[in-house]
């Protein structure tokens, strides 16, 4: 603070100072005050209580029950699960215990997949953490937990403050049974445009370091390119490298083939050649109807020798059938959430599917009272997110025709009302099936389901027409996720680019077909590094490095955040999102041993220059801060 008093002092910017200009000024002396954790916190709970949390309308903090933790004995050990066994044998012995399986073996999404379709990816570390040792020591016989990559990387530092390779740290300690499952997009890694090859390749080693095992590896477009260096990364890593065929379209409908079984078929066969351990079927949107799995799966079985992992998403309501169909075609892993995070556009629900085959030759070993009380702890903790609920209130066949992915839905509905679209929600889900066509039926999954929602955005907020587009526009200026989509930066979709279309977006910019990887030089880690330290002013590891290449602007937004407000990360979660109640008490732990209790006494009036105050108690003693009311 010293230099920085000099450096900027109004004498030393104009040069008006000698040799007694340090013992002259004795401003240079004082310092701000560096706020200490209790005031930060008390600094992030005023303003919330002043200026509510974004995305979610301001206002009286509703009542919570306690959320039912299962308790579970500190001493009872975690029983092995497949983590161990992955340890012990390698991929090759992984995946040959998967063929030797009787039963069916299940991955629970309710960690990732099922709060980035159901609750726009805000739910918590904290709310993870409270439910992990239980989850490891009831539900030992899961394959996988699906608990980290997709939204949940950006999501995470955006909105709620946290690192993402903090979450995966802290539940690896605490579930230390099971294999950990990300999202990896392929040449997008967990962001939505192309990396360098040599940021997927380090991606891919620090999250295999940090704790991820099975690496659930798709590309937009199915764009076998885009996915080839993602496998050769997992298989160096020493982890399980699962390669996903994104399911679109309708196999059994002939009047849709383009997305035919046999271009599945081909699809997964160059899979198998390209070294994935395992194949996933990756039914982003729920299209995948029970007789059409049936089909897929009875083909894929009898064409590729690598087990085969279906993902579905139940926004039709049809999906528990199509899980039924894939295991009477001998479908060896499927993923479900649990029952109370399940259904609509999250996945199936677990608990449903282990009922359904209980006495099956097959059935799935799992205890249902067990996933019962992991059932309870969501169900009390899910209504800490409502305001990030879609409002959807039934499952829906609408599916069938907008096609857009379960991560997506709730997501592009919180970005339509965003830009003011709110009331025409309609019209966005139309133009999204419209646009489809326009761009040549593509796979529509992120980042390319991204494309696809910016141009429906953009075109009913210009009220234009399909025809509009092709009229009018050589003058309209599209977004520039269409512009590079159509440049080939997400890669090259099956059957090229609409041509018309592309002149019209692209105005004489280039294009090209090769992967955007080779175009794109290597990032140098140790520049990126000094430069980020000089940003930030503390040092930084690889983790921090990555996040930041990922997402720069968010990343220095959260070190802003943190630096203002300490790690907010602690706080319970109806505190997050509505601070307190007059008069209420709550006890932050702020680190092991060290237990902050903090009360609201009172909040003070909007004073002429635009602040409140607001008075607490901290460990019983009077404090205050003041916030700034942006109402
Ligand atoms: C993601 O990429 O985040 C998805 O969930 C795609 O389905
Ligand atoms: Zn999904």
């Amino acid at each position: 603070p010293f230099l920085e008093n000099v450096v900027q002092h109004p004498d030393f910017l104009t040069g008006k100072y000698d040799t007694s200009f340090i013992d002259n000024t004795k401003e240079l002396f004082e310092f701000p005050k560096r706020k200490d954790r209790g005031t930060k916190l008390l600094t992030y709970i005023g303003q919330t209580i002043v200026n509510g949390h974004p995305g979610l309308p301001k206002g009286k903090k509703p009542t919570f029950a306690k959320p039912r933790v299962p308790v579970t004995s500190v001493k009872q050990a975690y029983p092995e699960g497949t983590k161990q066994l992955l340890e012990q044998q390698g991929p090759k012995g992984l995946v040959e215990w998967i063929k030797g399986q009787q039963r069916l073996l299940l991955t629970d999404t309710t960690f990732r997949d099922a709060h980035q379709s159901l609750l726009a990816t805000r739910v918590r570390t904290y709310d993870l953490l409270q439910i992990s040792e239980a989850t490891g020591k009831l539900a030992p016989d899961l394959f996988s937990l699906e608990m980290w990559g997709g939204a949940t990387f950006d999501t995470s530092m955006r909105f709620l403050n946290e690192d993402p390779w903090e979450r995966l740290h802290l539940l690896r300690e605490r579930i230390p049974n099971i294999l950990f499952q990300m999202l990896l997009r392929g040449a997008n890694a967990v962001g939505y445009a192309n990396y360098p090859d040599n940021v997927i390749y380090k991606f891919v080693q620090l999250s295999a370091d940090a704790g991820i095992d099975v690496f659930r590896i798709f590309d937009s477009l199915n764009w076998i390119e885009g996915m080839r260096l993602a496998i050769d990364a997992v298989g160096q890593s020493g982890k399980i490298a699962e390669a996903a065929i994104c399911y679109t379209g309708d196999i059994l409908d002939p009047n849709r083939q383009k997305y035919s079984l046999k271009y599945y078929v081909d699809l997964a066969k160059e899979l198998e050649k390209a070294g994935a351990h395992i194949l996933c079927i990756k039914d982003m949107a729920g299209l995948l109807k029970p007789y059409a799995a049936y089909e897929l799966i009875r083909a894929l079985k009898q064409e590729v020798g690598i087990p085969i992992h279906l993902h579905t998403h139940d926004t039709s309501g049809n999906q528990l059938a199509t899980l039924v169909k894939a295991y009477e075609a001998g479908v060896d892993i499927v993923d479900g959430a649990l029952s109370s995070m399940s259904g609509m556009t999250s996945q199936p629900s677990l608990n449903g599917l282990v009922a359904a085959l209980q006495g099956m030759d097959r059935e799935t070993g799992l205890d249902l009272k067990n996933l019962q009380k992991l059932s309870d702890y969501w169900e009390d903790v899910r209504p800490y997110y409502a305001g990030f609920e879609s409002g959807m209130k039934s499952p829906s066949s609408e599916i069938y025709i907008h096609e857009m992915p379960g991560g997506q839905y709730t997501n592009l509905h919180q970005q339509a009302k965003g830009v003011g679209l709110g009331d025409r929600w309609e019209e966005v889900k139309e133009a999204y099936h419209t646009v489809n066509l326009m761009f040549g039926d593509i796979v529509k999954v992120t980042p390319s389901s991204k494309v696809v929602g910016d141009m429906a955005l953009f075109m009913v907020q210009n009220n234009l027409t399909e025809a509009d587009v092709y009229e009018k526009g050589d003058h309209l200026d599209f977004p520039e996720s269409v512009v590079q989509f159509f440049q080939g930066y997400l890669g090259q979709p099956p059957g090229g680019f609409p041509e018309e279309l592309r002149r019209i977006v692209l105005k004489g910019r280039d294009y090209f077909t090769c992967r955007a990887g080779e175009l794109l030089p290597p990032v140098n880690f140790d520049k990126v590094k000094q430069e980020l330290e000089e940003k930030v002013g503390r040092s930084v590891n690889d983790y921090d490095i990555m996040s930041y290449i990922m997402y720069p602007k968010v990343f220095l937004d959260k070190e802003k955040i943190s630096g203002e407000y300490g790690d907010i990360s602690v706080l319970e979660t109806p505190t997050f999102f509505y601070g307190l109640r007059l008069g209420e008490e709550i006890a932050v732990d702020i680190e092991q041993g060290k237990t902050l209790i903090v009360k609201l006494i009172s909040v003070g009036a909007l004073t002429p220059d635009g602040n409140r105050t607001i008075y607490f108690e901290l460990n019983g003693q009077p404090r205050e801060v003041t916030v700034r009311d942006l109402s």
